[in-house]
């Protein structure tokens, strides 16, 4: 037989040097297995005299024993490190910097709009707002634009197939409050608008603020007064204003807005066309006709009523040049914007 505790010094060395499960499991077989090397010498016990057999037979079993608990234990030691080695690729070292957030922020149309609305809160303004799919009824018909005016045509308005259409103007908003409410009330309407027509300075969707104020004895210089205020306000300077006599058929007088070129002060330049004003918003004095139509009583009322878009006021006070940067969505051009 060979020698016993030589061959069991050899297999202990190999267990011990072992550096992985794959490689411990060769050994096990290699001294262990069906046909490994302590089992062989199990097996020759048979040929020793009989007075031999069981201590040889003894030794081996405790040779395979010691063999089996130094390959548990080296088992052990190696699983632990494969864990111990998974937990610290996994680790995450908390005490450093984080990525960073990118905060979004608003759309500038919509920055201004919230401004122009806190705005007219301050003066006592309720803010309103109403469906964008309209009925011809409040979006015309109530507001002194009969089926055959050519201001229909004018507003090439968006038909639905139900016979509804998309609101040209917020002022059916005002209609409804008309008719709802009793003077004296202001409010503004502000939101979004369809008219069917598109090139580089219309878009079929923009953004109007339209306001109403009812009472007794309201004047054309009141609303003057009111919108001079509201531009120096929003422009946050001292501007020239003046009204030029215009047509809607909702208001009589009508008038256009013009302020003096908040980028050149007046002096000319090409946005204003050399001309030192800017035409920004349309107003007038509530048509008897609307107030007839709303139930309100126009012996006793009268009212002011006035409109712009959100877009050329942006334009303005932000220095954009082109209305389609609005609507691209151009994240280096809303980033501008974020903050501020
Ligand atoms: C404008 C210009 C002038 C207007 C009139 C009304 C209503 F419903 F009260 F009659 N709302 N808005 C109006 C008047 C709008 O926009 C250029």
């Amino acid at each position: 037989m060979t020698d016993l505790p030589a061959l069991t010094a050899q297999a202990l060395e190999q267990i011990g040097a072992s550096d992985s499960l794959p490689r411990l499991d060769e050994l096990r077989v290699h001294w262990l297995g069906k046909k490994g090397v302590l089992t062989e010498q199990l097996k020759m016990v048979g040929g020793l005299g009989a007075a031999e057999r069981p201590a040889a037979g003894a030794r081996i079993n405790a040779a395979k024993s010691e063999l089996q608990s130094a390959i548990d234990a080296r088992r052990a030691t190696l699983e632990q490190a494969a864990v111990a080695q998974q937990l610290a690729a996994g680790r995450i070292d908390v005490s450093l910097p984080g990525r960073g957030e990118v905060t979004g922020g608003l759309h500038p149309i919509t920055r201004l709009r919230l401004r122009i609305e806190e705005l007219f809160r301050n003066a006592g303004y309720e803010v309103a707002d109403g469906p964008e799919v309209e009925d011809e009824f409040h979006n015309f018909e109530a507001l002194n634009i009969p089926a055959d005016h050519p201001a229909r045509a004018m507003h090439d308005t968006f038909y639905l197939d139900n016979g509804m259409l998309l609101r040209t103007h917020t002022s059916p908003v005002q209609v409804r409050a008309m008719r709802e409410r009793k003077p004296p009330f202001a409010l503004i309407a502000p939101g979004r608008v369809y008219r069917c027509d598109s090139d580089v300075s219309h878009s079929p969707m923009f953004h109007q603020v339209e306001g109403l104020l009812i009472d007794t004895d309201v004047s054309f210089a009141n609303l003057k007064s009111v919108l001079h205020q509201f531009m120096e306000a929003l422009f946050e300077r001292s501007l020239a204003m003046r009204l030029r006599p215009s047509y809607f058929p909702f208001t009589e007088p009508s008038a256009e807005v013009d302020i003096s070129c908040v980028l050149c002060g007046g002096k000319g330049c090409r946005v204003c066309k050399q001309t030192g004003w800017l035409e920004v918003a349309g107003c007038g004095m509530v048509h008897p006709n609307v107030f007839r139509a709303c139930g309100i009583d126009a012996t006793r009322y009268s009212g002011f009523a006035f409109g712009f878009g959100i877009e050329r006021l942006a334009m303005l006070r932000y220095g954009v040049n082109d209305l389609r940067l609005f609507y691209e969505n151009d994240l280096r051009f809303l980033a501008q914007f974020a903050r501020g």
